[in-house]
């Protein structure tokens, strides 16, 4: 065996080891693409394209570190791959409805979906870590960084970007938060692209009864019921009822998702990520109108609706 073909039977073995505990540890599938700068690329223009038709609302996060976006080896000098991971949140039961109406996203049911993933990344960390003998080699990112981390489980092969933007795997279904570990090491890429499994279907664009999502791959933040539940400032909200009253989504929207086909391959999502639906599905809008801000915290810190915050969802109970 020649060098070169060592340092390819060690990447291989790696991405084996790597596949396998993947699995051991429930996500639902993995890919891995070589890092690229993404400048000039499909996915960049249709990021320049989305802020220009002001499709990121307010959130100027969005506008801010684009060089990093562009390139996450500016996030670790040195990176070479993106590992994505698909970490499933399905539940039989789905959403969550409370008996006046209140209606909770799926994947808001649990504990915080960051940490859970976080630490399940960086156990398959230790063992890239541990192969390759250089610590402080890898970082690891789910929802909280300038990472487009749909556009890198498109090129990792997962899955393809469905008309309502969702990153959809036709193995694992649509139900799949997605996570990356970007890391030093080179290992052996998912070369394959997966073809687009719309067709003719607009069974999305017809769900959307804000019309947020007005085109295929369009979403009008400022008018997406997501955005306006979780993110949208309350003292920026505009007068319009924000949805409506009989049955109302107070933290998210799961409209756009629920009407996919491509639902009937969800994998059964991780426990952890429905451990609160019994007790959001208790609560009234008088248990919210009342809740103060200590038992709110002891009893939400941990969980995606932390991020709302209670005046924010006692706000969209009320509009
Ligand atoms: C900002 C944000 C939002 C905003 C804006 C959404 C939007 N459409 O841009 C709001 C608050 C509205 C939102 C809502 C939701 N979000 Co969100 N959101 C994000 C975040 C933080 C950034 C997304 C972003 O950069 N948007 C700007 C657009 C332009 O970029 P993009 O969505 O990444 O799309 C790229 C690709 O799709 C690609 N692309 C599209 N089509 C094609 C075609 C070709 C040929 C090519 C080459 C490329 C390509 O180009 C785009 C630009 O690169 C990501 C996490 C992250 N860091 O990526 C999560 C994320 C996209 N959200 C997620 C989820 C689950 C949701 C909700 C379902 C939550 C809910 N139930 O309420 C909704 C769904 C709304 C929807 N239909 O998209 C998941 C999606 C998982 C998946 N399987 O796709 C992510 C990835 C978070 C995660 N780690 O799991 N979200
Ligand atoms: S999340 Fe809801 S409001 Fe937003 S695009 Fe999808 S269906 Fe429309
Ligand atoms: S609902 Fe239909 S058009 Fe929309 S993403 Fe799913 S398959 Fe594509």
């Amino acid at each position: 065996m020649n060098e070169n073909s060592a340092i390819i039977a060690k990447a291989d073995e790696l991405w084996n080891g790597i596949q396998k505990m993947a699995r051991e540890l429930g996500f639902a599938d993995c890919g891995c693409a070589r890092i690229v700068p993404l400048d000039g690329s499909p996915e960049a223009r249709r990021y320049q394209e989305a802020e220009k038709n002001g499709q990121f609302g307010k959130m100027e996060y969005l506008s801010r570190n684009v060089d990093k976006r562009m390139d996450p080896s500016l996030l670790l000098p040195g990176a070479k791959s993106v590992i994505v991971f698909l970490a499933p949140f399905s539940s039989a039961e789905g959403f969550c409805q409370t008996k006046d109406g209140l209606k909770f996203s799926e994947y808001a049911l649990g504990e915080d979906y960051h940490k859970i993933i976080k630490d399940k990344l960086y156990r398959i960390v230790s063992l890239i870590e541990e192969n390759t003998g250089e610590k402080k080699s890898c970082r690891v990112f789910t929802d909280s960084a300038p990472v487009m981390e749909r556009a890198w489980a498109l090129r990792a092969g997962l899955g393809f970007i469905g008309k309502n933007n969702f990153l959809i795997s036709p193995k694992a279904g649509i139900k799949n938060f997605l996570a990356v570990i970007l890391t030093r090491a080179e290992l052996p890429y998912t070369d394959k692209t997966v073809p687009n499994g719309c067709g003719q279907c607009t069974r999305c664009l017809d769900a959307c009864k804000r019309k947020a999502l007005y085109a295929p791959l369009k979403v009008d933040a400022s008018k997406c019921l997501s955005y306006k539940t979780i993110e949208e400032p309350v003292g920026e909200a505009d007068k319009e009822r924000t949805n409506e009253q009989s049955e109302k989504w107070v933290f998210g929207c799961d409209d756009c998702m629920n009407a996919c086909p491509w639902n009937r391959f969800n994998k059964t999502g991780w426990k952890e990520f429905s451990a609160n639906r019994e007790f959001l599905a208790g609560l009234t809008r008088e248990n919210w109108e009342e809740m103060t801000e200590e038992v709110f915290r002891e009893r939400f810190k941990e969980t995606p609706l932390f991020r709302a915050g209670l005046e924010k969802i006692k706000h969209n109970i009320s509009r």
